[in-house]
């Protein structure tokens, strides 16, 4: 079998999420080859222009851009760990307008129809703290008549709340990748990340996964009923530790972005190594 076939991750994640970001941090680190998986040198894409502009911004200190709509730039990596086994990382850029569009219409077009047929993993991006909450049955209890009443005389707009929004989602393209939903599913890999950790107020050692469990206990529960145990991680992800503005920051540019950024593992453990993420992103072999 070609092992560069073998992997092939596909970053999910909505507006704002910090995809981009990961992909620039992730890309140095790779790249420094400092790191436990890297890239060989044979492999180095000719065309960076991907990551160009976000590059030059937080090595000055300041964030990204918002990736334009409508921009659907790609760049596959080929990174090798250090047995020397090649994974093929396929990132995408895109405007996180497309993620939303998924759900809203039940359409893909055939670029994206490509990027979930060829994906072997998928990497979901959620920002808790950018969720807004909606009342529901999970974690309301009833309300008042007083409160029925005033709802009543005035309708709320209809709106699916996050968990429904990323199962409509995640069950969109289990439909468009063919897959069946009668027993747990084994591939594509699953990892939910729960990015600008920084941002969440948690104590030292939370696990992500029980974060999760708590924010969007409906989410949870359907990504433990249809994945499977093993071909599921949750983790937690700060790729600049901070939020960054348009103003630049000293201090991030004298100590340097690839100074910056951690994941929280399974485990709930800090891991200063970036790329150590891409072993949950493959999953189990
Ligand atoms: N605090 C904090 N902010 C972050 C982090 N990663 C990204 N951000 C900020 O979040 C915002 C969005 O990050 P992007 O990486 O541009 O998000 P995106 O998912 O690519 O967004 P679109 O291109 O709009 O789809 C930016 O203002 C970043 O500075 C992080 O780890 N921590
Ligand atoms: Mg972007």
């Amino acid at each position: 079998m070609n092992d560069l076939k073998k992997h092939n991750i596909l970053i999910i994640g909505g507006p704002n999420t910090g995809k981009t970001h990961f992909g620039i941090q992730l890309y140095e680190r790779i790249n420094s080859r400092q790191f436990e998986f890297k890239i060989d040198p044979k492999n180095r894409p000719s065309d960076l222009s991907i990551f160009d502009d976000g590059l030059k911004n937080i090595y000055n200190g300041k964030r990204a851009a918002h990736t334009e709509t409508g921009a659907n730039r790609s760049i596959e990596l080929v990174i090798t760990d250090e047995k020397k086994s090649e994974v093929k990382l396929a990132f995408p850029d895109y405007a996180g307008e497309q993620i939303t569009s998924i759900v809203e219409n039940r359409q893909v077009n055939d670029l994206w129809r490509n990027y979930i047929d060829n994906s072997t993993s998928w990497v979901l991006f959620i920002r808790l703290n950018e969720l807004t909450p909606l009342e529901d049955i999970v974690n309301k209890g009833i309300p008042s008549a007083e409160e029925i009443q005033k709802r009543n005389s005035q309708p709320p707009p209809v709106k699916v709340s996050e968990a429904a929004f990323f199962i409509e989602l995640l069950q969109t393209l289990a439909y468009i990748k063919g897959l069946s939903t009668f027993s747990p599913i084994g591939q594509p890999n699953l990892t939910v990340v729960l990015s600008c950790w920084d941002e969440l107020e948690t104590s030292e050692d939370q696990v992500p996964s029980t974060l999760l469990q708590e924010m969007l206990p409906m989410l949870f529960n359907f990504l433990n009923n249809n994945w499977k145990k093993e071909s599921l991680s949750i983790l937690g992800l700060s790729s600049t530790e901070r939020s960054l503005t348009d103003e630049p920051d000293e201090d991030f540019i004298e100590r340097e972005p690839i100074n910056f950024g951690y994941f929280i593992d399974k485990s709930g453990k800090r891991q200063q190594d970036l790329t150590l993420s891409i072993r949950d992103f493959i999953g189990h072999e």
